[in-house]
């Protein structure tokens, strides 16, 4: 069976003899097409970076000579080994959602789909939730209360790129808090655009904010200690107009030219009864809301958090030196895998 073609059709073309699914490339043994590896090479929990350079720091913390297998290909890198005790795989996405659209369909068909039988897991057999996937990235805030150096814990998410587009809303965006994230961001200026909204996987969400307190209570000093923000994360599919940078001869000419502070005035409500709480957008970067839409399509859980490098509000906006960007990124990978093995 061949269930890659979308729409009402069950059956799809054949394939020519000695090619392989145009829809799904992998070779015979399992080798898919851009992450260039097997299914037995890449663990269920997942660490993602954008930056290909950042998978070998990551891999720094892994156990001593546990790493079984190493891949490059693209912007792809993929180091998998153990995280106290624990099988850990930490791949690198490149920048943008395009990027995690392609990652996430490998990872889907690395983990559930049979080689040798050519079929993918029934209902009956997937175990989605064992596939774990943290975001650990860079970031800008659109808060002028909040410092470089802050990590920001996605809990919503905002996609202002169009990728997800292409898929039906997974369930969890029948939540009400996304409905009202969806309504608020489109009542902004970015409704001229038309954004979708989406949350993060609870389980993550706690295990990230769990893992900060845990690092925070084990730290004396308080300079020692690391700041952190959980609120809602915007995607952006560029870096520059598309997050309201407006360069050179850009001046004037973007059609959200207010994007930072129409993303600081949204404000939605989360939680009811004695948890009722009202959310703020904390982050913008370009990867968090495709990794959570498309994981929660599939029933696996992601979450993302963030490096503040940017504070694009206020009368003291900042860039972080190199020093304070390492830093952070540095407390937000152990702090990530440590929440990676308590999923
Ligand atoms: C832009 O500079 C890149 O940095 C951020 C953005 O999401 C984008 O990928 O994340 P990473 O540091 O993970 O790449
Ligand atoms: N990454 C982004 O995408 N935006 C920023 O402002 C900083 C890092």
């Amino acid at each position: 069976s061949s269930p890659q073609k979308g729409g009402k059709k069950a059956a799809a073309p054949a394939v020519a003899a000695g090619s392989c699914d145009p829809d799904l490339p992998m070779t015979p043994d399992g080798v898919i097409y851009h992450l260039a590896c097997k299914s037995s090479q890449l663990a269920d929990k997942i660490v993602l970076v954008g930056d290909p350079g950042r998978v070998e720091v990551v891999a720094a913390q892994f156990d001593k000579n546990s790493i079984t297998f190493r891949g490059s290909h693209r912007e792809i890198n993929i180091i998998t080994g153990k995280y106290k005790g624990t099988p850990v795989s930490c791949l690198s996405t490149g920048m943008g959602t395009d990027n995690v659209e392609i990652v996430i369909n490998e990872i889907h068909a690395l983990k559930e789909y049979n080689i040798t039988t050519h079929t993918w897991l029934s209902n009956k057999e997937r175990k989605p939730g064992a596939v774990h996937l943290i975001r650990i990235g860079t970031c800008g805030s659109p808060r002028d209360d909040v410092s470089v150096g802050t990590l920001a814990v996605s809990n919503h998410a905002i996609g202002m790129d169009n990728t997800c587009r292409y898929y039906q809303e997974p369930e969890a965006n029948k939540a009400a808090s996304v409905k009202a994230l969806a309504k608020a961001a489109n009542a902004t200026q970015l409704g001229s655009v038309g954004v979708y909204a989406t949350k993060a996987h609870q389980d993550v969400v706690d295990a990230i904010v769990n893992s900060v307190e845990a690092h925070n209570k084990s730290k004396k000093a308080a300079a020692d200690k690391q700041a952190y923000v959980v609120g809602t994360t915007a995607s952006g599919s560029g870096f520059y107009g598309c997050q309201g940078r407006a360069v050179g001869q850009f001046r004037g000419r973007l059609t959200v030219p207010d994007l930072v502070d129409e993303l600081g005035s949204i404000r939605f409500p989360v939680g009811s009864g004695k948890n009722a709480q009202v959310e703020k957008v904390v982050n913008i970067e370009m990867e968090n809301s495709a990794l959570c839409y498309l994981s929660n399509a599939l029933g696996y859980k992601a979450g993302t958090v963030c490096a503040i490098i940017a504070r694009r509000a206020g009368a003291l906006r900042e860039f972080a030196t190199p020093e304070v960007a390492k830093r952070t990124l540095a407390n937000a990978i152990v702090i990530a895998l440590d929440a990676l093995v308590t999923v």
